[in-house]
């Protein structure tokens, strides 16, 4: 049994990691934190509130609860990274660097690190993004992505860490809105349609990027951090996708259920970042190493995802 810890479990995938590990590992042995207050979903285990940047304070929260497994989720992503890149680099390498020293120290059995494909950059070769490859990324969030990488590395080789994670492509969910990231369109757009039926995109509609749909997310987290360490041939930087479409394909399969829905394009600085990022992933080295399978494509995540938002507003609704 495991005694974990999630980081920036308020988050967009947080949110839902939580009840995930809650129901595995029971719920008393899952302790949510995270700077900001807990939502509703946090609340029925045990929460912290922590700054990652702040080591000592982590330190005590891993003894207090005799952690021995990290989530490490807390982070800036790309779009506020670009609008605070001092920010950026401060949480997510020192809070990285304090839950790696943690680990260290007290010896903990594993650490989960949420990668991105904010790693790559424009000289990368966009389809079908290779395990190894040219890592040139242009944002703050991807060049802390790539040294996060690496840092793992180190901590593994050097110490012993048994770190592990994976490069997530954009995260499509229901629960908790996305935290400020570039793919944060293709969620909005299911919000939009059931509220408004209209939607202004801040990307061009031949945008391509990967995605992946929550449920494949959580997945490909339990499933990478329960595999045997013994095939494992990479730490935190497995390459996984669920499916890669165009804003405008996302907008016409939502229409396959709200016909009346229309989105308007009005590219912003978010552009050059998509632009800058693969729109198709090779994810072999997952499938190979730890049995890596996504379920979910686009049209069975949109109809998932309008069933879910649906049934939500309903019960929101007075
Ligand atoms: P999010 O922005 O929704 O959540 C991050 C959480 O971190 C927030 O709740 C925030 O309050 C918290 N946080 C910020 N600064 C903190 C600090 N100093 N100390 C403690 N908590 C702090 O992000 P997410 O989408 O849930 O992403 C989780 C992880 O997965 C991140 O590392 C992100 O880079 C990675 N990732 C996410 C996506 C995606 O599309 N969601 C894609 C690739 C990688
Ligand atoms: C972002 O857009 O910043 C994130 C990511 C792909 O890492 N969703």
């Amino acid at each position: 049994m495991r005694r974990v810890l999630v980081t920036g479990a308020a988050g967009q995938i947080g949110s839902e990691l939580i009840p995930k590990l809650r129901e595995k590992y029971g719920r008393e042995n899952v302790v949510a934190s995270d700077i900001r207050e807990p939502s509703e979903t946090l609340s029925d285990g045990p929460f912290e509130q922590l700054d990652v940047t702040d080591r000592d304070r982590l330190k005590e929260v891993v003894k207090e609860y005799d952690v021995d497994t990290v989530f490490h989720l807390a982070a800036i992503l790309s779009a506020t990274g670009e609008r605070k890149p001092h920010l950026a680099w401060y949480v997510n390498m020192d809070g990285l660097y304090n839950v790696l020293e943690v680990a260290r120290e007290l010896e903990l059995t594993r650490i989960f690190f949420p990668s991105s494909i904010a790693a790559f950059g424009p000289e990368t070769p966009k389809e079908m993004t290779p395990q190894e490859t040219v890592m040139r990324p242009k944002t703050i969030y991807g060049i802390t992505k790539v040294a996060g990488e690496l840092l793992c590395d180190y901590y593994f080789h050097r110490f012993g860490v048994d770190v592990r994670g994976v490069r997530y492509p954009g995260v499509i969910s229901s629960v908790a809105p996305p935290g400020g990231g570039t793919t944060d369109y293709a969620v909005e757009m299911f919000y939009a349609a059931l509220r408004h039926k209209r939607y202004v995109c801040f990307v061009r509609e031949d945008t391509v990027l990967p995605m992946i749909y929550m449920p494949d997310c959580l997945k490909a987290a339990i499933d990478l951090m329960e595999a045997d360490p013994s095939r494992l041939r990479h730490r935190a930087d497995y390459n996984v996708t669920g499916m890669s479409f165009s804003a405008g394909e996302l907008a016409a399969e939502i229409r396959k259920h709200i016909p009346e829905f229309t989105v308007e394009y009005r590219p912003d600085f978010r552009q050059k970042i998509a632009d800058s990022w693969p729109r198709s992933i090779d994810d072999s080295a997952a499938r190979e190493e730890w049995g890596w399978k996504p379920s979910y494509d686009l049209a069975a995540t949109t109809k998932d995802m309008l069933e879910k938002l649906r049934r939500r507003f309903k019960e929101e609704s007075p």
